[in-house]
């Protein structure tokens, strides 16, 4: 599954580009250039998994899996801005704006966005998974990206910077911020293969703790990675002044915390009459990341 879902990813991403061949180029390579930067393709993968654990072809999942990839992909292009974090470097790479420029960079933050959702409502997608399939899986990313989900959780994010924040705040936040898409990606893999009520419940289960697991550890290697691991300089939470499960709880509880959640998860892939090995494999990955 790992290599076929990560060419089918590629392929697929490269498919649903438009053309640099256009008086725009610069704004089509800004959004190749972050696409295309080796990010990790979790959230893709979850699609996969779960569209293949209820049954689904990858071809109905692809349209999908590459949306939920393009929102993330948007995600990090804006955060990297320098009214939001300010970074120079992701994945290695000098950030998007440090390369094309800030004007372009916000712009092409806002054609993935765009993009994602002409996926979801595109003729291919809808030959794929259906046309109800397609308009649930729009609703779903639109509420888990959008003012009550991740850019919600960035706000809180933005507005806790230099302050303490309790941690039911915190909770809050990286629920929002982290956990929300990647809810968003186990639903959208269940909704492309027609799953019901029951398989649904547990994907977004199983979602909401990997993403709050994903955070924690995120946090954790903030503390604990080198740069050339993170791709990125160590230690921005603490130098942007932000409360962060660390801060609040200690490394060793925040490890604890990763390990429950990931129990948690793993617990919720029960309901599943087909094999849900690989997802299981997937959560105890995650918590073991390095990067
Ligand atoms: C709408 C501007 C805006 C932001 C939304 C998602 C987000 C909030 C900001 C991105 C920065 C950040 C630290 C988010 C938390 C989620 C997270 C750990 C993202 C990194 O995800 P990975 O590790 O990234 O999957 P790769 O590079 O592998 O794709």
């Amino acid at each position: 599954m790992t290599a076929d879902y990560l060419t089918l990813t590629e392929k697929t991403l490269s498919e649903l580009l438009p053309s640099e061949d256009t008086r725009e180029r610069s704004l089509i390579e800004s959004m190749k250039y972050s696409l295309e930067a080796g990010g990790k393709r979790v959230r893709p993968r979850l699609v996969f998994e779960f569209s293949a654990l209820c049954g689904g072809d990858p071809e109905s999942a692809a349209c999908f899996a590459c949306a939920v990839e393009m929102i993330h992909t948007y995600s990090l292009i804006h955060d990297d801005l320098p009214c939001m974090d300010d970074d120079d470097m992701r994945r290695g790479k000098p950030s998007n704006h440090r390369v094309f420029g800030e004007d372009i960079a916000l712009l092409a933050g806002d054609a993935l966005l765009t993009l994602a959702f002409e996926t979801l409502s595109s003729d291919r997608a809808a030959k794929a998974a259906g046309d109800r399939a397609c308009r649930l899986a729009s609703k779903t990313l639109a509420a888990y990206a959008g003012a009550t989900g991740m850019v919600g959780g960035q706000v809180i994010d933005l507005e806790s910077e230099g302050k303490s924040a309790p941690l039911e705040v915190l909770r809050e936040m990286d629920y929002k911020k982290t956990a929300c898409l990647i809810k968003a990606a186990c639903e959208l893999g269940c909704l492309s293969a027609g799953a019901g009520e029951k398989e649904l419940r547990a994907a977004s289960l199983y979602g909401e703790s990997i993403g709050i697991a994903f955070q924690i550890q995120d946090d954790i290697l903030d503390c604990t990675a080198t740069d050339e691991e993170l791709g990125k300089p160590v230690g921005s939470d603490s130098e942007n002044g932000k409360s962060t499960y660390v801060s609040l709880l200690g490394i060793e509880k925040c490890r604890e915390l990763v390990d429950e959640l990931t129990e948690k998860a793993i617990k919720a892939l029960d309901v599943f009459e087909n094999d849900a090995s690989s997802l299981r494999e997937f959560a105890l990955e995650l918590a073991q990341r390095r990067k």
